[in-house]
C-alpha cells in the first residue's frame, strides 16, 4: 500500500514538474494555431541544458509559448503569447551582457509559408543580433504598430533556422489603436510570466483573399534561440439565410416605425 501511495505521489510530482504556463485567460475561447510552450532539454535543443528552448536557450525569457486566433464574422484576431518581453517599449530583453529584439509577428494568407507577406509589427525596437543595425520598415529602429505588407524581411538572426524574424521593407495597411491592439503580462498556471500581444484587423484589409485560405503566423526573437509558428485553412462564413432574415426584420421594423412617424 505504502509503495502504490509513493507512486501516486511520485506521478504527481511529475505532473506537476512538467506542467508549463498556460494559456492565459485572455485567450479563452480562440483557436490554438500553435504550442511550443516548454523550457528544458526536451524542447530539440542540441545544447543539453535545463534551461534549452530550442533551438538555443535562455529559458522562459526566451520561450516563444503559443500562436491563437480567433474569427468572429470577417474580423480575425491574431495573438502571440511568450516569455520574451514583448510588451516593454524598450522592446528588448538584456541578458547576458547584450540585447535581444523582439521579431515581427509574420502572417500568411495564401497558403505558402515560404513566403510571409504580411506582419504585426508590436511598435518596438527591432535590431539585428550580428550587426546590431535598426531593422525598419521606415529610418529608425521602431515602427509605429500595425498591420503592415511586407515586401522584404531581414534575417540577421543567430540561429537562421528560426527565420523570418523583422520587416524589412513594407507600407502600413492598418495602425494600432486602443480597439485593435492589446497588450499584458500575467503569471501562468506554474507561476511564470508570460506577455502577450494581439491585433485584431478585417480580413477586408488582405489584397487578393478567398472566402477559404491558408493562415499561417510565425514569429521569433533577434537571437533565434526560439521560434514559433502554425498553419491552418480558415472559412469566412457568408452570412447565412437565419442572419439575413433578421436583417431583414430590422428592416421592415424600420420602415415600419418610420411610417408611423
Ligand atoms: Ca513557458
Ligand atoms: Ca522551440
Ligand atoms: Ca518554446
Ligand atoms: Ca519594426
Amino acid at each position: 500500500m505504502k509503495q502504490i501511495i509513493k507512486l501516486i505521489i511520485a506521478s504527481s510530482i511529475a505532473l506537476v514538474s512538467s506542467v508549463s504556463a498556460a494559456p492565459l485567460n485572455v485567450f479563452s475561447g480562440w483557436n490554438m494555431l500553435a504550442n511550443e510552450d516548454g523550457v528544458g532539454s526536451s524542447y530539440g535543443c542540441s545544447l543539453s541544458r535545463s534551461d534549452c528552448v530550442g533551438p538555443g536557450y535562455g529559458g522562459q525569457k526566451f520561450d516563444a509559448e503559443y500562436l491563437f486566433y480567433k474569427l468572429e464574422g470577417s474580423k480575425l484576431s491574431v495573438g502571440l503569447q511568450t516569455g520574451f518581453d514583448v510588451v516593454s517599449d524598450n522592446g528588448y530583453v538584456y541578458s547576458d551582457g547584450r540585447r535581444y529584439y523582439n521579431g515581427d509577428l509574420a502572417l500568411s494568407f495564401d497558403g505558402n509559408t515560404n513566403n510571409y507577406e504580411y506582419a504585426v509589427d508590436f511598435g518596438n525596437a527591432t535590431r539585428g543580433y550580428n550587426n546590431n543595425a535598426a531593422i525598419s520598415a521606415g529610418a529608425s529602429d521602431v515602427d509605429a504598430a500595425g498591420l503592415y505588407s511586407v515586401t522584404q524581411w531581414n534575417n540577421d538572426i543567430y540561429y537562421g533556422q528560426s527565420a523570418p524574424y523583422g520587416m524589412d521593407a513594407g507600407s502600413l495597411v492598418l495602425a494600432a489603436n486602443s480597439s485593435n491592439f492589446s497588450q499584458g503580462s500575467a503569471l501562468g498556471l506554474d507561476n511564470l510570466l508570460s506577455y502577450y500581444s494581439i491585433f485584431s484587423f478585417d480580413l477586408s484589409n488582405i489584397a487578393n483573399l478567398g472566402q477559404t485560405f491558408g493562415f499561417a503566423a510565425h514569429w521569433t526573437m533577434s537571437c533565434g534561440n526560439d521560434e514559433i509558428e502554425g498553419a491552418t485553412t480558415v472559412s469566412v462564413p457568408e452570412p447565412g439565410p437565419l442572419l439575413l432574415l433578421g436583417l431583414g426584420l430590422i428592416g421592415l421594423v424600420t420602415v415600419r416605425r418610420r411610417m408611423k412617424k
